[in-house]
């Protein structure tokens, strides 16, 4: 985890934009000496950040690193709780694993884990989510609303939403979602979202979302089982993205959203989420753990069920399923 000190330091510089900032006043702000003031600058540059040094006026911050630690993603961060305690590592077996962890031993609502690469990054059901090194947002972030457990899949879906707005900012591409939790660009993923809870019988400890972006991956960069089916933002963008800066947006955003969700309901965030939905109005299969039905998606309840209607006209409510899209022969 980052320092305070840092904490400040890097909070100071955001707020200072293209200013500079005296070594007297980084000290004043932040409570330390000068001299330790230096130390983390000297740190911050061997992480890659370039400082423009100027006599008598002091410092600021000209370049970033591109990578992800926890002091580039902090540097920009304008939210209020989200992204607040960061938890860093070049390598994980899986950002989840070490979320449930931390939510279990008590971390503060809002933190975030994220990683450099996932040696056994996970999605749902026990399946495998490829996460090479350096090239996508590997993340899971700790809530804790006080809702009853049957309504966390809500939060997948405004995770969903945050996704795609985030997207959409930093990109100018425009995803869409596929119940309950796939986003696309070209008819290929880009985006996974994994939602896990910490409850005992009625009350939610913790919810841990984990969410995995293919930002920069090459076409050449995915294994053959996923290759027709993913896709990143370099590959539809045609350039590189900076990973902070749409980690940064999407944190933002999923702040946003949820203390809407908090305030209002649920119902503000159903009418975006089926503003970027792909299926509504669609022919879709869903197959769930016992069966296969065909039919309309017709949209989500209020408890982010999908509903569905079968061609002898019964309404089915979904909770869990994979959709294809290529129903459109019922
Ligand atoms: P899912 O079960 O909906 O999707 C998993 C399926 O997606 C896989 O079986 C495979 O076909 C395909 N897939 C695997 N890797 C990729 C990829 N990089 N891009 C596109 N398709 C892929 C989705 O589960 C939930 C994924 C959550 C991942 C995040 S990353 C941070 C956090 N830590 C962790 O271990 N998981 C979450």
């Amino acid at each position: 985890m980052q320092s305070e000190l840092r904490k400040k330091l890097i909070a100071a510089f955001t707020n200072s934009g293209t200013e500079y900032l005296s070594g007297q006043t980084l000290a004043d702000l932040a409570g330390c000496s000068r001299t330790a003031i230096w130390k983390h600058i000297e740190e911050l540059r061997k992480e890659g950040f370039e400082f423009e040094a100027v006599r008598k006026k002091g410092y600021r911050i000209t370049n970033t690193p591109e990578n992800i630690t926890a002091d580039e993603i902090s540097f920009g961060l304008k939210t209020k709780f989200v992204g607040s305690n960061i938890h860093y590592e070049e390598t994980l077996d899986s950002t989840q694993k070490v979320a449930y962890r931390l939510a279990y031993e008590g971390a503060p609502e809002g933190t975030i884990v994220i990683a450099e690469e996932q040696l056994a990054g996970r999605g749902r059901m026990q399946r495998k989510w490829h996460s090479p090194k350096y090239s996508g947002i590997w993340m899971s972030v700790i809530l804790r609303p006080e809702i009853p457990p049957q309504k966390a899949p809500q939060l997948t879906l405004i995770t969903a939403v945050a996704v795609v707005q985030a997207i959409q900012e930093t990109t100018g591409l425009h995803p869409q979602i596929k119940w309950p939790n796939d986003i696309l660009l070209s008819g290929k993923k880009i985006t996974g979202i994994l939602t896990e809870l910490q409850a005992e019988s009625d009350k939610i400890n913790s919810i841990i979302i984990g969410i995995g972006i293919n930002v920069n991956q090459r076409e050449e960069d995915f294994p053959e089982e996923i290759k027709q089916i993913a896709t990143s933002i370099l590959n539809e963008l045609g350039q590189p993205v900076s990973r902070a800066k749409l980690i940064q947006s999407l944190l933002k955003n999923l702040e946003k959203l949820y203390l809407l969700y908090l305030d209002k309901g649920f119902q503000p965030i159903k009418l975006l989420w089926e503003s970027y939905a792909i299926s509504i109005g669609e022919f879709i299969t869903a197959r769930t753990l016992n069966k296969t039905i065909n039919g309309r998606a017709l949209g989500i309840t209020e408890d982010g069920v999908l509903l569905m209607e079968d061609e002898a006209g019964t309404v089915h409510h979904i909770y869990s399923a994979d959709i294809d899209l290529k129903g459109d022969q019922v």
